[in-house]
């Protein structure tokens, strides 16, 4: 017998932010009829801090901290956020309990209308020399510098809305921007995209296009709850891209890429640095080759009660992630030493040398 629980479900209060709150709460409805769920809007250091790039607000947890804050203290019991917003090592006390479907991992242009052609179209190479293109990832930079060195690069802030807004302002100064496909398409405003890159032009950011669900570490009846959203590719893939990530001692401030697949139960991944102009990059696949399946963890969707032999103290909290119902830990483990491997091979090559560059640059420059 389900029993019933009012559950307070966080969130940044920008539009994006709220669409895929109330994504997740309508998921958890569906699985949970008997649980009654409330949506309470925080602003974070993020939101609030608009006129500096985001590498250089020198913040780990810029989305994420204020609501974290009311996790711990009970405040709410679980937060929704886009994955790729949650530093790789979370604080003490809060973990992320399910990872959803992957939405398009893709980053996507969206040109001002009126540089499109009669049919509609444009693209970042049809785009006259010195178009400004507004973005302020260093890893979009470091990226299209490359295969675009005739356009200009400069920062704009603000959620997708205003950034569309400043994007289509007649006096404006952006000819173009670029955004995370998965935003745009959650806000129903795919239409806009002029055209969507392909990894070749750009990789995307750890965790992009997945949406985490943030609970107290080791709360089991929420670990329980929000273990239906859970979706075990993309638990996969996201844990192999934290641990790469980790392993580089990276976040937003140096240019870090990734692309990732399952297959047969095995991911498979590619990971990407730059040097902050993209002139020096490395780039290195990586897969291992073991795929057996390993000890399923007890599965408690269904359960009332953990399994007397497998205790919440059991369940690992591996880059933040407490994994949980149905995902085999055997292969989440193995996408963490893929993760791993991949940063060592890197590494090898000299890797940490250009991540330290871009980091002493970004210290030392007004922009990214
Ligand atoms: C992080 C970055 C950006 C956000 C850096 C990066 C984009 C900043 C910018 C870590 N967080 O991607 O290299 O372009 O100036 C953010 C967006 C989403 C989640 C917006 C976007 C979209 C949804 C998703 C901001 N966080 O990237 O367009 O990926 O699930």
């Amino acid at each position: 017998m389900a029993s019933l629980r009012h559950v307070r479900v966080g969130s940044r209060k920008s539009q994006l932010a709220l669409v895929q709150t109330n994504m997740v709460v309508d998921s958890l409805k569906a699985f949970h009829s008997a649980t009654t769920f409330e949506i309470v809007t925080m602003t974070t250091v993020g939101d609030r801090t608009l006129d500096v790039p985001l590498s250089k607000i020198g913040e780990k947890s810029l989305f994420t901290k204020e609501l974290e804050v009311a996790l711990a203290a009970g405040q709410v019991d679980l937060v929704v956020h886009s994955l790729k917003d949650l530093p790789t090592t979370l604080p003490e006390g809060v973990a992320i309990g399910a990872i959803c479907q992957r939405e398009d991992p893709s980053d996507a242009v969206v040109i001002r209308t009126d540089l499109h052609d009669e049919t509609g179209s444009c693209s970042l190479e049809l785009l006259p020399a010195g178009s400004v293109v507004g973005t302020s990832s260093v890893r979009r930079i470091a990226q299209l510098k490359r295969t675009y060195p005739h356009l200009k690069f400069e920062n704009i802030r603000g959620n997708v809305d205003t950034r569309l807004r400043k994007l289509d302002d007649a006096n404006g100064h952006y000819d173009a921007i670029i955004l995370a496909t998965a935003g745009i398409k959650r806000m129903g405003l795919e239409h806009r995209i002029s055209q969507r890159l392909s990894s070749s032009d750009s990789m995307h950011a750890i965790g992009q296009g997945a949406l985490a669900v943030e609970v107290r570490a080791g709360d089991v009846a929420t670990l329980q709850l929000v273990s239906c959203l859970n979706d075990s590719d993309t638990v996969l893939c996201c844990v192999g891209e934290r641990a790469f990530l980790r392993a580089l001692e990276g976040g937003c401030s140096v240019p870090i890429a990734v692309r990732s697949k399952v297959f047969n139960n095995k991911i498979i991944l590619t990971g990407g640095v730059y040097s902050l102009d993209g002139s020096d990059c490395l780039i290195a696949k990586h897969s291992i080759i073991d795929t057996e399946p390993g000890d399923h963890l007890v599965n408690i969707v269904h359960e009332t009660e953990l399994h007397e032999n497998n205790s919440i103290e059991d369940l690992p909290i591996i880059c933040g992630i407490q994994v949980i119902a149905g995902i085999d830990i055997k292969m989440v483990r193995n996408a963490e030493t893929t993760g791993i491997e991949l940063a060592d091979i890197l590494v090898e090559r000299g890797a940490k040398k250009i991540l330290d560059n871009a980091r002493l640059q970004n210290d030392n420059t007004d922009r990214p």
